[in-house]
């Protein structure tokens, strides 16, 4: 279930958010501590220690009192990879002047860990936009939400070790990156290991791993939908929550991925008509990067009339007061975020733009072609949309996609219909032709959505245990480039029965 109103203000929520500002006040964010790896377990201790974990489909069948088990005992362990994070985006290629398009945010405010956007005295929320350009025959590595399935991740990043992609936590092969693509924690019991495990890979190769900024990295959603819960279950009264509330704010709300002039979106959500990327993507610098500032999407309507033109006529007027220029305050004020929230349609008959209460706009195959096109800079085009954001625990048409896709679904499969919408996996491998082998053509204009891991409640309603992940492969051109899809049970769910 997501959030109804913009704004989900539970009592629990209030209480934690009381908690988290609290948190600040006895304590200080400014502790600058570098990352040495020999201060941390190395991979192999990590991997002991998470693999003993019982599964969170287990966990869900147990009361909802039980005493949470963690690999992460002391939270001062937590708490040190933290600050060394905060001192890696200070002090890496966001530091630097030359590599951000329309100037450098404030080092008093953006950079300063000791403020935020949600304590008193508040500093600014700036979301931002990255630039990721690698050479040709770079490999990106792409996952979907993880929502606190650690399970998935250490089988994902031990498969990576076999292939000898990385090394521990380290990438071992030149020009190889990674990229998360939001919604770490919240609805599974471990969503601190998660973190904690994206960290130490961001400290171990801190200009090739990049975390996307998903609608659960903020410290709304995470007050109401279970992160906070589990981490005050495990640490009491040691935890410092407002630590996890600004690592966020150093995550691209959206990283545009390429070479040469060829870029993806890459992203959690769906399409922000209100940032337009051309100036960031014509940018000398490998790794750019670009505040969002005022969001023009009403803007963007009155100079794309055809956007609005593509949604139901009697709901235009309707669209039109809800896409409005406007400065964000947090990432669901005064109007979502599209890059955090927002989705895609399934089906290529679809309207080009519609809206549903709660999870934001929904973009078809004509209102995505739009934004696409005028995404492009003076020599730059975005070719397509990588993305996560699904996690319906019964099955739809999408979860059906994603399964019987092995973990990765093409919106507007050209043979699949509304009609075949409950289609069996027979069906639509068969008959509708959908994409599930592990070599994906990558089509101009096309959005493809990353399965949520498995060891969840997703996964149990939707029958299956297997995790993805994808490894793209650029080219010197865009008809060059590769993308193949790794899929592999997560080695705890094997024993489940069906169903489980
Ligand atoms: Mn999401």
């Amino acid at each position: 279930m997501l959030p109804r109103r913009c704004h989900p203000r539970s009592v629990i929520g209030q209480a934690l958010l009381l908690v988290l500002v609290l948190g600040l006040a006895q304590s200080t964010l400014a502790e600058r501590v570098a990352y040495q790896s020999s201060a941390y377990p190395t991979f192999a201790d990590w991997k002991s220690a998470c693999v003993a974990l019982p599964a969170n489909r287990v966990l869900l069948r147990q009361a909802a009192t039980t005493k949470l088990e963690t690999a992460l005992p002391d939270f001062e362990e937590v708490a040190k990879a933290l600050l060394a994070a905060f001192e890696s985006f200070k002090t890496g290629s966001m530091e630097s002047a030359a590599n951000w398009v329309g100037g450098k945010p404030k080092v008093t405010e953006f950079f300063n860990t000791n403020r935020a956007y949600f304590l008193n005295p508040p500093i600014p929320f700036q979301p931002f936009a990255q630039k990721l350009q690698v050479p040709a025959g770079s490999e990106v590595i792409f996952h979907g939400d993880f929502h606190g399935d650690i399970h998935s991740f250490i089988a994902m990043l031990g498969s990576l070790n076999q292939a000898g992609t990385l090394d521990g936590f380290r990438l071992a092969k030149p020009n190889s990156y990674m990229v998360f693509l939001g919604d770490y924690t919240d609805r599974g019991n471990y969503g601190i290991e998660v973190l904690y495990t994206l960290l130490r890979l961001k400290l171990a190769n801190p200009e090739n791993v990049f975390m996307a900024r998903g609608n659960h990295e903020d410290v709304q959603m995470i007050s109401t939908y279970g992160f906070l819960a589990e981490c005050q279950k495990k640490y009491a009264t040691k935890f410092k929550p407002a630590l996890i509330g600004r690592l966020y704010d150093f995550f691209p709300v959206v990283i545009y991925v390429g070479s040469g002039t060829d870029f993806i979106q890459c992203n959690h959500g769906g399409m922000e008509p209100g940032y337009l990327p051309g100036a960031l993507l014509d940018a000398k610098p490998a790794v750019a990067y670009q505040l969002l500032g005022q969001v023009t999407g009403g803007t963007f309507l009155a100079k794309h009339p055809g956007l609005l033109q593509s949604a139901d006529p009697l709901r235009q007027s309707f669209l039109k007061s809800k896409i409005l220029d406007h400065t964000p305050l947090a990432p669901m004020s005064p109007l979502i975020n599209g890059f955090m929230w927002n989705d895609f349609t399934v089906f290529a008959s679809e309207l080009g733009l519609g809206y549903m209460d709660g999870r934001g706009f929904v973009y078809g195959k004509s209102g995505t072609r739009i934004v696409l096109d005028a995404s492009a800079g003076a020599k730059a085009r975005v070719r397509g949309v990588f993305r996560a954001h699904q996690h319906s625990s019964a099955v739809n048409p999408m979860m059906r996609r994603l399964v019987a896709g092995n973990g990765l679904f093409r919106h507007w499969h050209e043979h699949d219909s509304l009609a075949k919408a409950d289609a069996t996996a027979a069906v639509l491998r068969g008959k509708c032709k959908l994409e599930h082998s592990a070599a994906r053509p990558l089509k101009d204009g096309s959005v493809w959505t990353f399965n949520v891991a498995p060891d969840s409640y997703y996964g149990r309603g939707n029958s299956y245990k297997f995790d993805t992940y994808g490894v793209l492969t650029t080219g010197e051109a865009f008809a060059d480039w590769k993308l193949r899809v790794v899929h592999q049970i997560v080695p705890v769910l094997k024993p489940l029965p069906a169903g489980q």
